[in-house]
């Protein structure tokens, strides 16, 4: 078959809210496709599009079959376009990933759903599709449970990039090289946290890579790709020290650079900052998520077994748990970012504000004030959506920069959009990027891609500030996204 592999990209809003930050830092190639990829014979012609870069979809080119993945939810309207645009052409489509897993009414008015882990059921997709009887609807559920996931086999993976048909600038076939390649040490999570997907479609499931296996996975990487980076997409990074630390000696061995995302509460136990500043990682993103231990506990679901454990979370300590895991990152002279989470049915904007002071202080190479998003098919959702909190039901706007939950004390959502869009841009002052470019982090050139980020957000506000006071377009030289 001729299986055409593709990752959506989402069907922007350009407003005020509009915040740049959503699509700077995206992998290499979408991680979910590239599994798929990896599970599918080679016997099948396979090509691969990233609509994030700039591909361009063939509607008129002859394909088989179409997988599209939903990995966001802010990809979903794209993809039931994608899947009604090969329709009229008469070309199969199945929809997966974390959105369409879990809204699989919603996705199956489109095409074909699979919904879950794809790797007991991927097989049958291939055969059914190959004798054009491809069934609606698709749940892990019904198949064998997945005791083993399957891993990136980055041959394969090439090739359907290479492949790709469709049509590539030279500024996306650039930028597709500035990207992070995804990589893992694990997945899946132990945890259940609210406000997440992954406990829906994970069920609690973690499975780790073998060491060796990851070895041979970066050897084959380096002779393939020779990225300039790798990006870990481990949903909970870290989970079992001993495991994590053989991976890492991996990456130490082979030379290479990574960025990794991680709780606090695992930086505040042991020796993590430490390991991953010795073994190449140039930048650490920890997800603090909120300074209010109501907002953790109650409404994102992190309390124990959580992942705070560890770290003395009450409220007098908040602030210090947090410090503790950033002196860990300072004292190992590990860059690190910091990620936040704004709910306006409990946050005030005296929390934002608290926000911004903290992260100013903490020496952070790029902070990020996100709106909490009630993402569909998570306990979080249906909670706000039982108290009548959720305020818009157009997933185009679930990008965690448009305010998607009712404010409380009186404050209008347009009130506290705008206070969230000020606090953002306190911190990212125009005036701060020669400070920002001056600073240590600044000099890695691994650490490039999220200076220029940061750097761009300001540009970006800057350009935003000017539209909004000179209502007709200017010529601003700003960076393609
Ligand atoms: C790594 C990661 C990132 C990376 C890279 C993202 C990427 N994948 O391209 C970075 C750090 C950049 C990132 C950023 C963000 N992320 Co993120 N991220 C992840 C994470 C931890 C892993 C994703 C992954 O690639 N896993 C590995 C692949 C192999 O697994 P998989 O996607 O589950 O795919 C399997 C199945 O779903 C299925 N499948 C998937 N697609 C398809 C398609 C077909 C046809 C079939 C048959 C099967 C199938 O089969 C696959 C194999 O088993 C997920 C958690 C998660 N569980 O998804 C969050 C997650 C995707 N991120 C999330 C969010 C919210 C964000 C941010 C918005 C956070 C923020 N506030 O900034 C940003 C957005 C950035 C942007 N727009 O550019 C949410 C999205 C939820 C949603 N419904 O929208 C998730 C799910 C975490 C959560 N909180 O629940 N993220
Ligand atoms: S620890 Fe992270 S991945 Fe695991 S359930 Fe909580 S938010 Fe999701």
């Amino acid at each position: 078959m001729r299986i055409l592999f593709v990752n959506p990209d989402e069907i922007k809003h350009i407003e005020y809210s509009d915040y740049a930050m959503g699509g700077y830092i995206r992998p290499y190639f979408s991680p979910a496709l590239g599994m798929l990829i990896s599970m599918t014979p080679e016997n099948h012609n396979v090509e691969y599009i990233d609509e994030i870069i700039g591909e361009q979809i063939d509607f008129n080119r002859r394909y088989d079959l179409v997988a599209i993945t939903t990995t966001w939810t802010i990809q979903a309207q794209r993809a039931y376009q994608i899947a009604d645009g090969f329709a009229k052409h008469g070309v199969p489509c199945i929809i997966g990933g974390n959105h369409a897993s879990l809204c699989v009414e919603e996705a199956s008015r489109y095409a074909s759903v699979a919904s879950g882990m794809a790797e007991n059921m991927w097989e049958q997709i291939l055969a059914d599709s190959e004798r054009r009887t491809l069934r609606p609807v698709y749940i892990a559920e019904d198949f064998p449970d997945v005791t083993a996931c399957a891993w990136f086999d980055y041959r394969k993976i090439k090739k359907a990039i290479d492949n790709t048909h469709a049509h590539i600038d030279m500024v996306n076939g650039l930028s597709r090289n500035m990207r992070p390649f995804p990589i893992l040490t694990s997945r899946g999570c132990p945890h259940t946290c609210k406000m997440c997907v992954t406990p829906e479609i994970y069920h609690k499931k973690y499975f780790a890579v073998d060491p060796d296996q990851l070895e041979e996975q970066l050897a084959i990487a380096e002779k393939l790709f020779k990225p300039f980076m790798y990006m870990f997409i481990d949903e909970y990074f870290g989970h079992d020290p001993e495991h994590t630390s053989a991976c890492l000696q991996k990456f130490k061995n082979a030379g290479v650079k990574y960025g990794v995302q991680v709780t606090p509460n695992l930086l505040c136990e042991g020796n993590l900052a430490r390991e991953l500043a010795d073994t190449g990682c140039v930048v650490a993103s920890i997800g603090l998520e909120s300074l209010n231990s109501e907002v953790l506990d109650d409404d994102f679901g992190k309390a124990e077994p959580s992942i705070q454990s560890g770290m003395e979370l009450n409220d007098k300590n908040i602030e210090a748990s947090y410090t503790a895991a950033i002196r860990k990152c300072q004292e190992a002279k590990l860059p690190f970012m910091l990620f936040w989470l704004i709910n306006p049915v409990r946050n005030s904007i005296e929390d934002m504000e608290k926000i911004v002071e903290f992260s100013k202080r903490s020496g952070a190479v790029l902070s990020s004030l996100n709106f909490a998003v009630p993402l569909p098919g998570t306990k979080f959702f249906q909670e706000q959506k039982r108290k009548g909190n959720i305020l818009s039901y157009d997933w185009s706007r679930y990008n965690t920069f448009n305010i998607l939950l009712k404010p409380s004390n009186g404050i209008s959502a347009e009130e506290f959009q705008k206070a969230m869009h000020d606090n953002f841009i306190k911190l990212y002052p125009i005036s701060g990027i020669p400070a920002h470019l001056m600073g240590e982090a600044s000099f890695s050139i691994e650490v490039m891609p999220y200076i220029v980020t940061s750097v761009a957000v300001r540009l970006e506000y800057l350009k935003k500030m000017v539209e909004k006071t000179f209502p007709f377009s200017l010529p601003f030289p700003f960076l393609p996204k």
